[in-house]
Parts: C-alpha cells; sequence; structure tokens
C-alpha cells in the first residue's frame, strides 16, 4: 500500500497513549500493510502505528532473518499478560529516534496476549529478541521510549541533541 513518513523524537505524539482498536475494519488492515511497508523500508523489526503518526494500538512486527521467508506479524491491542523476572539486555534503537543505540534492560520472557486481523484472541510466550521488540512496540503505545530506561544523564543528552536537531529544521 504506502511508504509513509515516520514521526521523529521531539514530536509530541510520541509521548501520548494510543486509542485500543474497538472493531478491525479494512482502515486497520489497509493501516497495518502501510506499517509493515515502512517497516521493511527502513528497515526494522517492529513498527508501532504512532510511529506514522496513526494514534491506534497496532503494532507490527517481523523477526524473518534477511535470507529468511518474510514472517509479518500484526498485534492488535497487544498486552503484557506476564514477565519474568529474569532480564536480558540487549542494544536496542528506535526508528523514530534514529542512528541513537543503547543497551537496555528489560524482563528476558513476556507472555502477550493481542487479536489477530482475522480476530480472534492470542496469547504466547515471547523470549529473546521477541521479547525485547514487542515490550519496545509496547512502550511505544504507551507514549514510552527505550530512552526512559536508560540513566537521566543519557536521556537528557540524547533528547537535547533531538530538539536542537529539530530547532535548525524548523529555522530553515
Ligand atoms: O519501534 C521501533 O522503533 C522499531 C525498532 C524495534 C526494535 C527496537 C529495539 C530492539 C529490537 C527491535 C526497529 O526495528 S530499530 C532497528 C533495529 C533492528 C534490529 C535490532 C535492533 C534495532
Ligand atoms: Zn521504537
Amino acid at each position: 500500500m504506502a511508504i509513509r513518513p515516520l514521526v521523529i523524537l521531539p514530536d509530541p505524539r510520541l509521548r501520548e497513549k494510543s486509542e485500543p482498536v474497538d472493531a478491525i475494519t479494512d482502515d486497520i488492515r489497509a493501516l497495518a500493510q502501510d506499517m509493515l511497508d515502512t517497516m521493511y523500508d527502513a528497515p526494522g523489526i517492529g513498527l508501532a502505528a504512532v510511529q506514522i503518526g496513526v494514534m491506534k494500538r497496532v503494532v507490527v512486527m517481523d523477526l524473518a532473518k534477511k535470507d529468511e521467508e518474510r514472517q509479518p506479524l500484526v498485534l492488535i491491542n497487544p498486552r503484557i499478560t506476564w514477565a519474568s523476572e529474569e532480564t536480558s539486555v540487549y542494544e536496542e534503537g528506535c526508528l523514530s529516534i534514529p542512528d541513537y543505540y543503547e543497551e537496555v534492560e528489560r524482563p528476558a520472557r513476556v507472555r502477550v496476549a493481542y487479536q489477530t486481523l482475522e480476530g480472534e484472541t492470542v496469547e504466547r510466550e515471547a523470549d529473546g529478541l521477541f521479547a525485547t521488540c514487542v515490550q519496545h512496540e509496547i512502550d511505544h503505545l504507551d507514549g514510552v521510549l527505550f530512552i526512559d530506561r536508560l540513566s537521566r544523564l543519557k536521556r537528557e543528552r540524547v533528547t537535547k541533541k533531538f530538539a536542537k536537531a529539530a530547532k535548525r529544521e524548523a529555522a530553515g
């Protein structure tokens, strides 16, 4: 369908809570396809609807490796139903905070419940990169960014950097 422009820090929409999806309509199916097109083009392995400016609780992911067949996953109204005490650390990036990577600690395993585009409710356990990515995406739906999970110093440094860049761009 369409590659959509990405919402970049410090856009205030990244700090808003997204709205639940009430019904899985053709518009939601088209949104999911645009999100997948945009994610593959970035490239990324996950994307939340807010990152293309749509405040709906929709996430797409594809953890297939470069040489593997694509395995797109669409999660409607995803929520974490359980998280392990055990944690893991992963170097995270974000398509809304380009070219910035830092280690983030998160629960190593989670259970995530969501609706599919076919309308069925699914609950599955995730570990490894799947666990990291799905937590990163659900954070987006709640207006939380991975930089919020860093030290205050690191967060303030990157926030200032992107605020300055946005100011320069606005000045033309
Ligand atoms: O939400 C996003 O910004 C998409 C991220 C998802 C992601 C973040 C951290 C860890 C895993 C996934 C993009 O896919 S960022 C690009 C990327 C790709 C592979 C691994 C890490 C980051
Ligand atoms: Zn992100």
